[in-house]
């Protein structure tokens, strides 16, 4: 917390004082600003498995496009993967802000020394699961972000703004794909409900670990780079689902969710934490193969990335020869 005690406020430097009176005046860190280390950790931190998690995560859908059932489908799917890259490089311009450079992350993500989403390491073998991605996994997003568009860092707060606009966007296609599928054969009907089946689940646990094992959380909340907690968003996007489910004709897979009068919270089944260890750790179902793709696409690039920078180079000797 930025509350101090009278010795500690002597204590505090003209720059710790200045710091604390931004997040307190609910004001915007800068760059330029005079930050604390660890605020700048915590945010490289965050903000860079942000941009690898759209980076990957444009993996699952990609896998789609040459399948999607119609042109129309496919110039939305193909659209919306293109946002996705994007966001990932709005986010890592927002970390390169506070002294990482773009390198330093790709090579963290391709030794596998970065965590991202643990949601992006699940398969996708039916068209369906393009629409319980958009509906479930761009839903939490949303959730998840909204609330970050309020982060006390500048750079990643704007970033995240426009990132929401098309996550919105996101969403609505999934939940259309879903819709349309509901509405078709019993066949589609199953696939569509067989996709949030299994997407319901691993969606809740993109929020993060259960508030009392989060050691992040107290500290981004007092920096007021997270305005609420991971058990927070979790029961708001489970509150969001419910009546769009029932809109849809699909059935949450969870036989204990129900509203609680008394405690004005949704209860639930127990989340499978173990299956969130195992994803994290590097064992989820897709999280070899997710990390070998991203890893051929960066050695395949290599070329792209000598010939840019050798027409910087040329470009800078033709601007100082201009100069001379
Ligand atoms: N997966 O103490 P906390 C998207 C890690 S973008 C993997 O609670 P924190 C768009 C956490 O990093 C989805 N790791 O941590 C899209 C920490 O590890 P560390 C990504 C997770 O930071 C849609 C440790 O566990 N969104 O979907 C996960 O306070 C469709 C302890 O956790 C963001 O990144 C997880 N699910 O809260 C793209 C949003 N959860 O670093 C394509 C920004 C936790 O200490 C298709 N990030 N961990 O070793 C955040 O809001 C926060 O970082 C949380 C975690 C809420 C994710």
């Amino acid at each position: 917390m930025t509350t101090t005690t009278l010795d500690e406020e002597v204590e505090r430097s003209p720059e710790e004082a200045a710091f604390d009176a931004i997040i307190d005046a609910d004001s915007r860190v800068e760059p330029r600003d005079w930050m604390p280390d660890a605020y700048r950790k915590t945010l490289i931190r965050q903000i860079s498995q942000h941009g690898h998690s759209e980076i990957i995560g444009m993996q699952p859908e990609g896998n789609w496009i040459t399948r999607a059932p119609s042109l129309k489908r496919k110039a939305i799917l193909m659209a919306k993967v293109q946002d996705e890259a994007g966001h990932g490089l709005y986010l890592y311009s927002a970390a390169q802000t506070l002294g990482i450079t773009r390198d330093e992350m790709t090579q963290q993500l391709i030794d596998g020394r970065a965590k991202y989403s643990s949601i992006f390491n699940y398969p996708t073998p039916t068209w369906a699961d393009m629409g319980a991605i958009g509906w479930l996994v761009d839903g939490a997003a949303i959730c998840n972000q909204v609330p970050l568009c309020r982060a006390s860092y500048g750079p990643y707060a704007r970033a995240m703004i426009r990132i929401c606009k098309e996550e919105s966007f996101h969403q609505r296609q999934g939940f259309e794909i879903l819709l349309t599928l509901m509405q078709g054969t019993a066949a589609q009907r199953e696939m569509a409900q067989d996709a949030v089946n299994r997407w319901y689940w691993p969606s809740l646990m993109m929020f993060g670990p259960p508030d009392d094992q989060s050691p992040n959380s107290a500290q981004s909340m007092a920096w007021k780079i997270k305005r609420f907690s991971n058990d927070e968003l979790r029961q708001r996007f489970i509150g969001m689902l419910v009546p769009q489910a029932e809109i849809l004709g699909v059935t949450l897979p969870d036989p204990n969710l129900r509203w609680n009068e008394d405690t004005g919270r949704w209860d639930t089944s127990e989340i499978d934490w173990d299956e969130f260890r195992e994803v994290l750790s590097g064992r989820g179902p897709c999280n070899a193969e997710r990390l070998q793709r991203r890893r051929d696409a960066h050695e395949d690039g290599a070329w792209v990335r000598e010939a840019a920078a050798e027409y910087a180079r040329k470009q800078s000797e033709n601007a100082q020869k201009a100069v001379a």
